[in-house]
């Protein structure tokens, strides 16, 4: 039996459904760390988040602003391209939904780019964007978010594989066309989903 053979009578046996876990992915309990480059020293004073592009009315926020948000919670599946699923991950923040509404989404705006430290970026369109479920997140598990993990915010958007799900993420911009980030300049798909295994250019 191979590892994912043994992963998946594992999950059977504990009563998963395994039509939750896609195509090449196993699941895990443990909850990696991935990213490009180095963790960026985050200065609290001075963080900013800002809606720009195709909005009717820009925002910019500080950290304090942000918080003041009213909070939403999402308990989600994520899966990460380089193979591991991680269920039922409860995170707490505020739902991108209503960020979208605060700054006014125009007509014309197909897709988003999100920005981060770093000059880390990542695209999505609009619609998979303003899903419900979706939301900036500084609560995972009950706890404050680890710097590792994105500190002191970052982008869930469990239905595409995780790189999507930014880290300390600075705020996004609404275009009329697609714009490929960082990763999908770098051989990820364009848009990632994982059970369609979208892993890489031309999957
Ligand atoms: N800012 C930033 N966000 C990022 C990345 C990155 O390199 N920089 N990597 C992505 C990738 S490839 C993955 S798999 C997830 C991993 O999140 P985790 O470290 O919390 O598991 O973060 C995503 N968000
Ligand atoms: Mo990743």
């Amino acid at each position: 039996m191979s590892f994912f053979e043994r992963n998946r009578a594992e999950l059977e046996a504990e009563g998963i459904d395994l039509a939750r876990v896609p195509p090449g992915q196993y699941v895990t309990e443990r909850f990696p760390v991935l990213h490009a480059g180095t963790v960026p020293e985050i200065e609290e004073a001075t963080w900013g988040f800002t809606i720009g592009g195709l909005v009717a009315n820009p925002q910019t926020f500080d950290l304090a602003s942000f918080r003041s948000l009213p909070t939403v919670e999402t308990v989600a599946d994520i899966h990460c391209v380089t193979k591991w699923s991680k269920l039922d991950t409860r995170w707490e923040g505020v739902s991108v939904a209503g960020l979208l509404a605060l700054a006014g989404q125009r007509p014309d705006a197909t897709h988003v780019v999100i920005r981060a430290e770093h000059g880390f970026t990542a695209n999505l369109p609009i619609d998979d964007f303003a899903r419900s479920e979706n939301l900036f997140a500084w609560r995972y598990d009950g706890e404050d978010l680890e710097v590792d993990h994105g500190w002191p915010l970052r982008l869930v958007v469990p239905h595409l594989y995780f790189w999507k799900s930014v880290k300390w993420v600075r705020g996004f911009d609404l275009l009329d066309h697609d714009e490929p980030g960082f990763w999908e300049r770098n051989g990820y798909h364009m848009y990632g989903d994982p059970f369609r295994e979208q892993r890489y250019w031309g999957d």
